[in-house]
């Protein structure tokens, strides 16, 4: 159903079929033209017109196409169209040769390998890898990671650094960046609220709270089932008058797969409305996704928050290995 949809949507294109004609015979007499326009990886939820009867609700602001929305309103819509294959490569090559991608020996698309065809001289129907073995991973397999802090943070996963705040505290604001998971995943975050090391406080002597929140496009979510501790408290005892703070170094590996975290208590889960989000928050997807912290989000300002996220079966489609080494890269 959704490659159908997927070639539906991609039919919203078709609405760009634009009957052109040579100006100088009466319109009666011409002969019409079609543009026929076709999006690449355009499915359900990347583009925002109503193909189903439903109002579309595309994943991601990107899938806002007001465009394809003015061309479906001044236009046909062509909602039931089947693809000649669920691969993008070989419809294709199917629609402009009005042959069939089995005709073709072209079932399957494989970007920048060798073998782009299915069932050569040895036969087989399985998807092959080129020649060399490279698959390399494309878009496609990543998924989005979305985060928002108060007041900032940075996160680390399977022990490499993917993400950082790119605003220390105010003014409040979504980091949202793409990466390949591989599974086990292991996800660490430094988060910190905006506190002064001395005193705990911020603005003097005020008391504020902290708050993370993370949704990622394989469904992972902040919930209390992740690990939480503090590194750096206070005031103590909410005494502003007298502000003292505890502090604790950072493990050297806090970032890392292999860091043991089972003595760590749980993750404490808090309301929406405790947190109280600015509006870019609004902006984006953490649906399911709970606010975390410590047990304290008043007084504990500096927090490690960690995840191992399991997804037996789940292999990855691509066969590279990074040849770079960030091992080196600062760590807090
Ligand atoms: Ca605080
Ligand atoms: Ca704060």
């Amino acid at each position: 159903m959704k490659a159908r949809l997927g070639w539906t949507a991609r039919l919203a294109s078709t609405l760009g079929m634009l009957a052109l004609a040579p100006a100088a015979a009466p319109p009666s007499q011409r002969p019409p033209n079609f543009v026929f326009i076709q999006g690449e990886a355009q499915g359900p939820s990347s583009i925002s017109v109503d193909m189903d009867g439903d109002p579309a609700t595309p994943a991601r602001p990107s899938g806002l196409t007001p465009n394809l929305e003015k061309l479906a309103a001044d236009g046909m819509r062509f909602s039931d169209f089947y693809a000649s294959c669920p691969r993008c490569t070989p419809s294709r090559a199917s629609f402009v040769t009005g042959i069939s991608p089995a005709k073709l020996h072209m079932t399957y698309q494989n970007e920048g390998g060798a073998s782009r065809r299915e069932g050569g001289a040895k036969g087989g129907g399985k998807r092959k890898p080129a020649q060399d073995g490279i698959v390399k991973p494309g878009m496609e397999d990543t998924i989005r990671a979305s985060m928002y802090a108060d007041n900032w943070f940075m996160l680390y996963v399977n022990g490499k650094p993917v993400a950082v705040d790119s605003i220390d505290f105010l003014p409040h604001n979504v980091v949202a960046v793409d990466l390949l998971p591989e599974y086990p995943m292991t996800i660490a975050v430094l988060a910190k609220d905006n506190a002064d090391p001395k005193t705990g406080c911020e603005y003097g002597r005020q008391i504020g709270d902290g708050g993370f929140i993370l949704k990622f496009g394989d469904g992972t979510v902040t919930d209390a089932s992740w690990k939480a501790r503090c590194f750096f408290h206070g005031p103590v005892n909410r005494d502003t008058a007298n502000p003292t703070v505890r502090t604790e170094p950072l493990p050297a590996d806090w970032f890392a797969p292999g860091f043991d975290d089972a003595s760590w208590a749980n993750a404490t889960e808090y309301s929406q409305e405790r947190i109280d989000p600015k509006q870019p928050f609004f902006e984006h997807d953490f649906k399911g996704a709970k606010w975390i912290w410590t047990s304290d989000l008043d007084l504990d300002n500096t927090v490690v928050l960690r995840k191992r996220v399991e997804r037996p079966g789940v292999k990855p489609r691509w066969t590279t290995k990074p040849d770079l080494d960030v091992s080196n890269a600062p760590r807090s």
